[in-house]
């Protein structure tokens, strides 16, 4: 893995910040993806401590910037073997009829058509070069509904069919797809979700152990560590404490 480049969304917290750290740990070079401008300078001084790192601030729901920033990178980092689409998030969790529709477009916007956008702007090189893996970012909300979850849930739904609908379209290309679910993981998703009510937020994993980040990026580090014939194409994971998107033993 030391020679390899992995380009990863949403590197600035959470899930994608966790597999950033485990793939520099490991010697991958790393393209750092978010908005947030200073969490990627601290987090590229951190990890340049041990691997190479090149970050690059855009918003995945602006188009142009998506492709400007894939386009600016430099000759070094210009060959990108894994591919994290990470970035997404959950604005609001209200009943159908209560929706906002500001919220409703910023999951469809982040979640799909972000994941859509990044996906492009990355697969012409992979292809060229017949070699690449795209490790999709799903949930257990991409398997099943749960109430107040309508819109965020379709979202996820959907990435699970673009998931599926990339291994398809790219089979025999040399590109593997895989798509990882988690359930409960403990990141600033639900403060994201709850427009930074704390508490809410934490509640959200109080009463049981939820996963943490580091979890799923063993997962996803599994992922991108199988032999080349291996495809890990649909993975969901969940903490011990979780059945389901509403059962989940709390005490
Ligand atoms: P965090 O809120 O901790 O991280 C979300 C990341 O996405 C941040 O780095 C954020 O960066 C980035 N991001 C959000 N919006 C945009 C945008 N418009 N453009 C660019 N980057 C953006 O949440 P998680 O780590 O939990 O979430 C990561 C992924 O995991 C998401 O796809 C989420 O749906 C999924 N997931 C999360 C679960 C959970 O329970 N936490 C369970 C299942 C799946 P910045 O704000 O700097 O742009
Ligand atoms: C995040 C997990 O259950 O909050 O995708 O939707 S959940």
């Amino acid at each position: 893995m030391k020679n390899k480049t992995a380009f990863i969304t949403g590197a600035t917290s959470g899930i994608g910040m966790a597999t950033a750290k485990l793939f520099a740990k490991n010697g991958v070079k790393l393209i750092l993806c978010g908005r947030r401008e200073e969490r990627l300078k601290s987090l590229s001084e951190e990890l340049s401590k041990i691997t190479t790192v090149h970050t690059l601030k855009f918003d995945v729901r602006n188009k142009e910037e998506v492709f400007a920033a894939v386009q600016s990178l430099p000759e070094d980092f210009s060959t990108i073997d894994i591919l994290i689409n990470d970035a997404g998030n959950a604005h609001g969790m209200d009943a159908i009829d209560e929706g906002n529709i500001e919220d409703w477009d910023a999951m469809l916007d982040i979640n799909v058509k972000g994941l859509l956008y990044v996906s492009k702007a990355i697969l012409p090189k992979m292809i060229a070069r017949k070699s690449g893996q795209i490790i999709n970012i799903g949930s257990t909300a991409g398997k099943e509904v749960y109430p107040k979850g309508n819109v965020y849930c379709a979202s996820k739904h959907a990435v699970d069919a673009i998931n599926q609908g990339m291994r398809i379209d790219l089979n025999g290309k040399g590109i593997k797809v895989g798509a990882i679910n988690p359930g409960l993981v403990q990141t600033e998703f639900s403060e994201v979700r709850f427009k930074g009510d704390s508490e809410k937020a934490e509640k959200v994993y109080q009463g049981y152990t939820p996963l943490k980040p580091e979890d799923v990026a063993d997962i996803i580090w599994f992922a991108v560590t199988r032999p080349p014939h291996v495809n890990i194409a649909d993975l969901t994971v969940m903490c011990l404490d979780q059945a389901s998107s509403t059962i989940v033993n709390k005490n």
